[in-house]
């Protein structure tokens, strides 16, 4: 049986890869997390007793200590899933996004060097290659552009991914992912933030006009396309994954109202995020080719799925909302 160190497991994908992974293949999974902020042991309760699974607190930029963990797990591969996430606070403060999502690559990479692991798969954002006009799709060729402190730590260690393979003959590959939605994501993030705001009668604080485009993906859909890259992926590659899914901000954020049964009056249009990019959409017709993949899911009902697994875990969110995030919080939209 192969056993993977997935990093970031704790998060909202890696939480939701793990899940599915233990369900959908015969790997050991071997989980490092720092658990920053977003890092939730409670998102894996639900296989915690799982005997191929197994965590560690750990930070990636600590060489020493994954490399004892890689040695004593005899782990044959990694899937990078750690990293600063939000755009919002990579505006704040973008130290730690250099640290953990290019120091912290850099690491992993060197430490696959090291150990001769079979392979390394890099999970990326489309957020890299920049903004779209209102036509067109990111291509796996489209030149890298990113605008956030947030996407440019994100290309930084795409390309060191792409430098390892090229110099070392690294196993390595990478995919970037469209948005996605769906069970225990961070109510940072647009949709569970505005699901949870609507169900708290609070404000909705949509940026700018509202009319910014994102692609979306059910986060199962995103899982299942890791996997298969991982399993049939070429070494080298870079695979987007997408769900040919785009909707202005506006537009969901009055779904999650009408779902809910709110009033649109909860909508306050706020100050746009600096730098805002205003369009991703994902072509995805080469892991769609090449290793058959289809996303499963559709918006439809994924969505309605996702509002109602929110109101059915308030307590799993609750707690979330009354810690540090409140600093948060205040920090980022009280001047809005
Ligand atoms: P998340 O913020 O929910 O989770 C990140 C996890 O990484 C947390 O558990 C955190 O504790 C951990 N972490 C942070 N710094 C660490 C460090 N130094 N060492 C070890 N662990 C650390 O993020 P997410 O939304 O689950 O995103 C996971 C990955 O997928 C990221 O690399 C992100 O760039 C990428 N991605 C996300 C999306 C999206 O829509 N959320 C889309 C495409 C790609
Ligand atoms: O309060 C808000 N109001 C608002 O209008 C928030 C939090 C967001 N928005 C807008 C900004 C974006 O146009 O909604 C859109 C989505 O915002 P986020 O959820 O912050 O996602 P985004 O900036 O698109 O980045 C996400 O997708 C790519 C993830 O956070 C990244 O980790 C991933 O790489």
């Amino acid at each position: 049986m192969k056993k993977i160190l997935v990093t970031g497991g704790c998060g909202f994908i890696g939480s939701n890869f793990i899940r599915y992974a233990l369900k959908n293949s015969d790997y050991e999974i071997v989980n490092i997390d720092k658990l920053t902020y977003a890092g939730n042991l409670k998102n894996l309760i639900d296989v915690q007793s799982d005997k191929r699974y197994k965590f560690y607190k750990a930070d990636i930029c600590n060489y020493e200590l994954v490399s004892y963990i890689i040695e004593k797990e005899k782990v044959d591969s990694i899937i990078n899933f750690a990293a600063e996430s939000h755009v919002d606070r990579s505006i704040l403060s973008s130290q730690e996004f250099i640290r953990t999502n290019v120091t912290g690559t850099n690491v992993l990479l060197e430490l696959t060097r090291l150990y001769s692991l079979e392979r390394f798969l890099q999970i990326s954002t489309d957020e890299v290659y920049g903004s779209l006009g209102p036509d067109g799709k990111f291509t796996e060729t489209t030149p890298l552009s990113p605008n956030s402190p947030y996407s440019a730590s994100k290309a930084s260690a795409d390309l060191l991914v792409r430098a390892y393979n090229h110099t070392y003959g690294l196993p390595a590959l990478i995919t970037r992912c469209s948005n996605n939605y769906g069970p225990f994501q961070f109510p940072e993030k647009l949709i569970p933030l505005m699901i949870i705001n609507a169900i708290n009668n609070k404000p909705l604080p949509v940026y700018g006009d509202g009319m910014n485009v994102r692609d979306w993906i059910y986060v199962e859909d995103h899982c299942d396309a890791i996997l298969k890259v991982f399993e049939k992926g070429e070494i080298g590659e870079v695979y987007n994954i997408g769900a040919e899914n785009e909707m202005p901000n506006i537009e969901i954020v009055k779904l999650i109202l009408k779902e809910l049964g709110k009033d649109e009056s909860l909508i306050t249009f706020v100050k746009d995020r600096p730098g805002h990019d205003r369009r991703y959409a994902i072509d995805a017709t080469k892991i769609k080719t090449k290793l058959n993949w289809k996303p499963n899911h559709t918006f439809e009902t994924a969505i309605k799925e996702t509002i109602s697994w929110y109101l059915q875990n308030k307590s799993w969110w609750e707690e979330i909302i009354s810690g540090d995030y409140l600093n948060y919080y205040k920090k980022w939209y009280e001047e809005r």
